[in-house]
């Protein structure tokens, strides 16, 4: 019996865990006590490390489709690496050559943001296509904040997050904390955190149209009709602006547009949006109040007030609270992270700017956002002909065929009109079985791990890294090698050697580093800094690059030398190094969110459906592809259609009953649960479910497969300014099944 540390890869809370090991094999997690951030933390998907890791059904070996010359597309069996690389090498570039870069498309699902070789490598395989055809989680997610982050401030990674450990109120719009363990705010023990804020006499604010487990924990709880978010908060704008509640603080002077926002949320009264958010006039004046009194304040939105219909709105308004009350780059408030790996800051002053709708998708004509076109435009993508029609997928850690609106269409999309696709991922699940080649990569004690995206979001500056706890299995391939591989064979270099990939890397990013006057290594000699490079691997030759070329000084031997993690202090304001607006200003008003405002106000005299649907998640679940875990299913982990009595009533439907609902896409037979922690006029079903379909190894998910929210979606309603699908808040239909 040994221990190893590992960061735990399974939500953006970032533990460290100490695993437990047999030999090779994990037979226990735990939280790692000196682990300077997390402390000790776990919750049960973490304490479920070894099971997810163990997984029987996860694959061995990579999958190659055989036996496809009868017309039919034969079948998926096992294959080697080399020949799974040659098939890709012989079918990729040639469609490539004859279609042109657009005709393959690049999906990248959630893990990647998880995993070191999702960091490192779809960048140069993005670059070396230059395929304008990227569809990623983000668009069933955070795009909103996305767009309004590089409009506001010029950097669409510029993220502010709530200062959870020194604020004094903190007003949550549309998160679930409790249950998700926070989402663009990387914190250990966010439940801890919550119940130390209230401890130290802070409130806690919650906006959610469910009671939620977060809601239960805070002072006030205020239960808006969904979707209608940017509304509520425009209108605790208009009651700063009004009642001369506006403070900007250390912001003033560097804030553009303040009059401009004035005028334009005018007409946002409490009054004039009461009846359609369905919170009273005086609750939306005592929130505003609140917030402009506390000390410090934070406002903190996500997925429920992202995935709708006015979702850049609302995540643009979240910021604009903040900035308006001064609470923008202020302890207490909302602050900008600073990672190890982030590039050294450059000079304040003016930058390049943001730009959306550089170009637009070819069937539905959706505007480019970050360089994505919307998830929900990949089937049409793929099935409607004509010129420039995607023809092969590259797939990365990504299901949509659940994870996105309408998987029958997805489905049959990518099984019939593709002319290849390559699945990287450890599962045979309801979007790989499509592939013509499935690399899987090993399971997370087998990998190395280092968060290059989360610790841009944490509450704390801090670094980390856990080399791969057991060595790899034989026959496995590290899924740094697999990307490298993939990359090689897709760009016509199939059969270099993969450290190739990045000393390319290395290479450019060092030629650039040494030209700009605020680097660390400005003026040295590139190849120089790169012989002084350490590391047993390119990925840990390249995190030590950028620790080096970072703000801390830092090299990987540090990291190496520090198992727990280095602790690099609390957030700081740093305003000046983060705002790349053409102005140098943060633009308060950008154009493209005053010429959206209309949409909104038109949204005050449209009736409100009878009947939503909303998301939720389980804490012992992790989007499409834990389910298959039995430590981690049963209990109240399970696919039901939630119906406050009310509406039970109303509609003559039982618990434990089926019903039939029906939206835009289609209709799902459904199990319902009748609880009064939603609001009434609201159901909610939880995504990631549906694991039906043929051709699958989910041998313990297909047991109880649940149904498919996604499927009451067309994909036709999105946040336009982001392409942002609307998970949250769509129309639907109940009736008891007969
Ligand atoms: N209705 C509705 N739909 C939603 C949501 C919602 O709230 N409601 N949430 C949305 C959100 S926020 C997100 S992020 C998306 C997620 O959407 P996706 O990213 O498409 O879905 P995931 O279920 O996270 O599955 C990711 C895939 O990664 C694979 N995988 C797991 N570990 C690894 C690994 O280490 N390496 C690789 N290469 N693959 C791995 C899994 O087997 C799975 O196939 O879903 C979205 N869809
Ligand atoms: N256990 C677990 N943890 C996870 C995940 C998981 O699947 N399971 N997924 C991970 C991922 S990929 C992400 S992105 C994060 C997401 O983390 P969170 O953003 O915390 O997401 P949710 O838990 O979906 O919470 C969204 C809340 O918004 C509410 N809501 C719905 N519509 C509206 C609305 O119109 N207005 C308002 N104000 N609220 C609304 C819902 O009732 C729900 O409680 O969680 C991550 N962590
Ligand atoms: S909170 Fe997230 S990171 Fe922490 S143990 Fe649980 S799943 Fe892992
Ligand atoms: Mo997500």
């Amino acid at each position: 019996m040994s221990t190893a540390l590992r960061i735990c890869p399974l939500c953006e809370a970032t533990c460290g865990l100490t695993l437990t090991l047999d030999g090779s094999r994990v037979t226990g997690a735990r939280g790692d006590r000196d682990d300077v951030f997390s402390r000790g933390f776990v919750c049960p998907k973490g304490a479920a490390f070894g099971e997810v890791d163990a997984d029987p059904d996860r694959l061995r070996a990579p999958l190659v489709r055989k036996g496809s010359s009868g017309g039919g597309r034969g079948e998926l069996q096992e294959a080697t690496w080399e020949e799974a690389f040659d098939l890709i090498a012989a079918r990729i570039p040639a469609i490539l050559a004859e279609h042109g870069p657009g005709a393959l498309a690049v999906v990248l699902g959630n893990p990647n943001v998880h995993t070191v070789a999702g960091a490192l490598y779809p960048p140069v395989l993005l670059a070396s296509v230059r395929t304008r055809s990227l569809f990623t989680a983000s668009t069933l997610d955070q795009m909103p904040k996305h767009v309004s982050s590089g409009l506001l401030f010029g950097d669409a990674f510029a993220v502010p997050v709530p200062d959870l450990d020194r604020t004094d109120h903190l007003l949550v719009i549309g998160a679930n904390p409790m249950d998700s363990n926070g989402s663009l705010c990387t914190a250990p023990d966010f439940p801890g955190k919550l119940r130390a804020l209230r401890r130290r006499g802070g409130a806690l604010t919650v906006v959610d149209p469910r009671r939620t487990r977060t809601a239960r924990l805070a002072d006030r709880h205020v239960a808006p009709r969904p979707g209608t978010d940017a509304l509520l908060l425009a209108a605790l704008a208009q009651v700063l602006f009004a009642e001369g509640l506006t403070d900007l603080g250390a912001l003033a002077g560097r804030v553009q547009g303040l009059d401009a926002l004035r005028e334009a949320v005018r007409d946002f009264t409490p009054e004039a949006v009461a009846a359609v958010c369905d919170v009273d006039a005086a609750t939306i004046r005592t929130l505003a109040r609140e917030l402009a009194a506390a000390p410090a304040a934070a406002v903190y939105g996500r997925m429920g007030s992202s995935t709708v219909e006015y979702g850049t709105l609302a995540n643009w308004l979240v910021d604009v609270l903040n900035i308006l009350t001064g609470n923008l780059d202020r302890p207490g408030g909302a602050l900008f992270p600073l990672s190890a790996t982030a590039p050294a800051p450059r000079p304040a002053g003016p930058g390049r700017g943001f730009d959306l709708g550089r170009w637009t998708s070819r069937v539905a004509g959706h505007p480019e956002a970050k360089g994505e076109l919307p998830m929900a435009a990949l089937a049409e993508e793929i099935d409607t002909p004509g010129e420039g029609r995607v023809r092969a997928v590259v797939a990365i850690a990504a299901n949509p065929v659940l994870s996105a609106p309408d998987g029958h269409r997805l489905d049959r999309a990518l099984g019939e009109r593709l002319d290849f696709m390559v699945s990287v991922d450890p599962y045979l699940n309801e979007t790989s079985r499509h592939a013509d080649v499935v690399l899987p990569p090993p399971p997370p004690a087998q990998s190395a791990h280092f968060d290059f995206a989360f610790n841009n979001f944490a509450v704390r500056n801090q670094v980390r890294y856990t080399p791969a706890p057991v060595p790899l299995e034989e026959g496995r391939m590290d899924e740094a090698e697999i990307h490298a591989r993939l990359i090689l064979a897709v760009t016509g270099m199939h059969g270099a050697d993969p450290s190739a990939v990045d000393d390319l890397v290395i290479g450019q990013a060092l030629a650039k580093a040494v030209a700009q006057p605020h680097s660390p290594v400005h003026g040295r000699d590139a190849q120089e800094l790169a012989a002084e490079l350490t590391g047993d691997s390119g990925p840990e030759r390249r995190l030590d690059m950028m620790l080096r070329l970072g703000p801390y000084d830092l090299t990987l031997d540090d990291l190496r030398a520090a198992p727990h993690g280095i602790d690099l202090g609390p957030l700081k304001p740093r305003l000046g190094q983060v705002l790349k607006t053409r102005s140098g200003m943060i633009e308060l008003l950008p154009e493209p969110l005053a010429a959206d405002l209309p949409r909104l106000r038109r949204a005050l005299d449209t009736p409100a459906a009878p009947l939503v649907l909303v998301g939720r998640r389980h804490l012992r679940s992790n989007n499409s592809w834990m389910h298959n875990v039995p430590a981690l299913t049963g209990g109240t982990n399970v696919c039901t259609l939630q119906v406050h009595p009310d509406d039970a009533a109303r509609l003559g439907l039982t618990d434990g009953a089926p019903a039939r609902i029906k939206a835009d896409g289609g209709e799902l037979e459904v199990t319902v649960e009748i609880t009064d922690t939603l609001r009434p006029g609201v159901v909610s079903l939880p995504h990631g479910w549906g694991h039906d379909r043929p051709g699958t190894r989910l041998s313990v998910a297909a047991r109880r497969p649940g149904v498919n929210v996604n499927q009451l979606l067309d994909g036709s309603r999105l946040d336009p300014l982001s392409g942002t699908a609307v998970l949250n808040g769509f129309p639907v239909e109940l009736t008891p099944r007969r």
